[in-house]
C-alpha cells in the first residue's frame, strides 16, 4: 500500500488546517438534501414528523461518523474509506468500497448537479423571465417519457432506429466550471469554498431566525401522518443530506495534521449541520402544511406562505449557491479517491498522476468532471438518489465493520482518535446503516447489485493481476 506521502513534487500539497476542513465538510453536508429533499420527504413520507427523520438520520451518521473518524486518525491516507478498507480487510474489500465509493461522490453528485440546475432555472424564471428548453436542462429518460418534451427534442434518425436527444446542459456547465477550478489546485479551490459556506450558513440562519416568528403550531399536527413507516423511509431518503462529512478524510494528504484534524474536522461538521438540519425542518413545517412542501424550491415555498417573498426569492439564489459547495467538495474527492487507487495499482496508472504544475490528480478531476456531466443522458434524479444512499450506506457499514475488526485484529495499534463507547458505537452504526438500508424503496437495490458485479469483473481483470500486491 502506498505509504502516507512526504512532500516531493510527485505528492499533494499539505496545506489545509481544521477551519478548511469544517469548512470542506459542512460545504460537502449542506444541499441539494436540505434545500430540496427535506421538501417531498414532509410530503410524501414523514409530514412534520420529517424533524424526527432528520434527528434519526443525523444520529446514524454520528455513529458512523465516530468509526470514520477513528480510521482517518490512523490512515490518514487520501482514499478515505477505500484506504481504510485496504489496511483492514484486504486489497479486495477495498477495491469492492473503492467502487462503491464511485456511486457516493460522483452518482451522489448527478443529483446534486441536477437540483443545482433546477434551481438555477427557477432563480432565471423569477428574476429575469428566462429559462432553457425543458430538453437541454433535464435528463433523457424524462424527455423520452414526456409526450410534451418529446414533441419539443430534436430527435436523430439512425439505422437502428429514431434517438430522441435530451441532456442537462445546466448541470454539464457547472460540472465543466468547477473541473477547471479544480485542476487548477486545491488551496483555491478551498477558499471559494469557505466563501460559498459562510454565504450558505447565513441563509440557513436567516430561514430559521426569520422563519421561526411566524410558525404556526397548528401545521405541525397531525405530527406523523403516515406512522412509523414515514418517518423511517423519510429518514433513508434524508439520510442524503448528511452525505459530505466523510469527504473530509479524502484530504488526508493535503491536511497539515490529519491525526488530529480530520476527526475534529468530521465531528464538527456533522454536529453543526444535524443542529441546523432538525431547525430547518422544524420551522419550514410549522410554516406551511407538509403537503404543500412537494416542490423544487419547498424553502422558498415555505417563506412565500409567510408572506416574505422577498426572503424566498433570496432563498432561490442562495440555494444556487449552497448546492455549488456541495459540488465543489464532491468532484474534488472523487479523483483522490482514484488516485489512491491507481497508486495501489488497482486502475490505471493515469488515475495516480499529479499535474506537473497544478500538483492535482487532473485526469481523474477531468473523467468525473466528464462522468457526472454527462450523467443525466442515463440517469434519473430519482434514481441517482436511492442509488447514492444505497451505495453510501453499504460503504458506512464496512467502515463500522472494518473498525470492529482492526480492534481484534490489532488491539494495540496506534489510535490518535478512539471511536468512544467500543464496541456498542460501531455495532450501533452498522445496525443504523442496515436498519436505513431496509427503509430504502426496493426498487433501486438490482441497480446497485449491478453496479457491483460490474466492479467486480474490472476487479478480475484488472487490479487482480496489476495491483502493487499481485505483482
Ligand atoms: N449532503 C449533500 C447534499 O445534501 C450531498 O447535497
Amino acid at each position: 500500500m502506498a505509504e502516507a506521502g512526504h512532500e516531493d513534487a510527485h505528492s499533494l500539497k499539505r496545506v489545509l488546517g481544521p477551519i478548511n476542513l469544517v469548512t470542506l465538510g459542512v460545504g460537502a453536508i449542506i444541499g441539494a438534501g436540505i434545500f430540496v429533499l427535506t421538501g417531498s420527504v414532509a410530503a410524501t413520507f414523514a409530514g412534520p414528523a420529517v424533524i424526527l427523520s432528520y434527528v434519526l438520520a443525523g444520529v446514524a451518521c454520528v455513529f458512523a461518523g465516530l468509526c470514520y473518524a477513528e480510521f482517518a486518525s490512523m490512515i490518514p491516507i487520501a482514499g478515505s474509506a477505500y484506504t481504510y478498507g485496504y489496511a483492514t480487510l484486504g486489497e479486495f474489500f477495498a477495491w469492492i468500497i473503492g467502487w462503491d465509493l464511485i456511486i457516493e461522490y460522483a452518482v451522489g453528485n448527478i443529483y446534486v448537479a441536477q437540483s443545482w440546475a433546477d434551481y438555477l432555472r427557477s432563480f432565471l424564471r423569477g428574476a429575469f423571465g428566462v429559462d432553457f428548453p425543458a430538453w437541454m436542462a433535464t435528463d433523457l429518460q424524462t424527455v423520452a417519457h414526456d409526450p410534451a418534451l418529446r414533441a419539443l427534442a430534436p430527435a436523430l434518425h439512425t439505422p437502428f432506429g429514431t434517438l430522441v436527444v435530451g441532456f442537462n446542459l445546466p448541470a454539464l456547465l457547472v460540472v465543466a466550471a468547477l473541473t477547471l477550478v479544480l485542476v487548477r489546485g486545491v488551496r483555491e479551490s478551498a477558499r471559494l469554498n469557505a466563501a460559498m459556506v459562510i454565504f450558505k450558513l447565513v441563509l440557513v440562519l436567516a430561514f430559521v431566525g426569520v422563519g421561526a416568528a411566524y410558525v404556526e403550531p397548528a401545521h405541525w399536527h397531525p405530527f406523523a401522518p403516515h406512522g412509523l413507516r414515514g418517518v423511517w423511509t423519510g429518514a433513508s431518503l434524508a439520510f442524503f443530506s448528511y452525505i459530505g462529512f466523510d469527504a473530509v478524510s479524502t484530504l488526508a494528504e493535503e491536511t497539515r495534521v490529519p491525526q488530529r484534524d480530520l476527526p475534529r474536522g468530521m465531528l464538527w461538521s456533522l454536529g453543526i449541520c444535524t443542529v441546523l438540519y432538525v431547525a430547518v425542518a422544524a420551522v419550514m413545517t410549522g410554516l406551511v402544511p407538509s403537503e404543500l412542501l412537494a416542490t423544487g424550491d419547498p424553502l422558498s415555498r415555505a417563506l412565500r406562505a409567510a408572506g416574505l417573498d422577498r426572503l424566498a426569492t433570496l432563498m432561490s439564489l442562495g440555494a444556487v449557491i449552497a448546492v455549488t459547495a456541495v459540488l465543489l467538495v464532491f468532484q474534488l474527492g472523487q479523483p483522490r479517491i482514484l488516485y489512491a487507487m491507481a497508486r495501489d495499482g488497482l486502475l490505471p496508472p493515469a488515475f495516480g498522476r499529479v499535474h506537473g504544475r497544478f500538483r492535482t490528480p487532473a485526469f481523474g478531476t477531468m473523467l468525473t468532471g466528464l462522468f457526472v456531466g454527462l450523467a443525466p443522458t442515463f440517469l434519473t434524479q430519482d434514481q441517482a438518489l436511492e442509488l447514492t444512499n444505497i451505495g453510501t450506506l453499504f460503504a458506512f457499514l464496512l467502515v463500522a465493520l472494518g473498525v470492529i475488526a482492526l480492534r481484534v485484529r490489532e488491539p494495540d495499534r496506534a489510535r490518535p482518535f478512539r471511536c468512544p463507547g467500543y464496541p456498542v458505537t460501531p455495532i450501533l452504526a452498522a445496525v443504523s446503516c442496515l436498519a436505513l438500508i431496509a427503509g430504502l424503496p426496493a426498487t433501486n437495490w438490482w441497480r446497485f447489485a449491478i453496479w457491483l458485479a460490474v466492479g467486480l469483473v474490472i476487479y478480475l481483470r484488472y487490479g487482480a493481476k496489476r495491483s502493487k500486491l499481485a505483482r
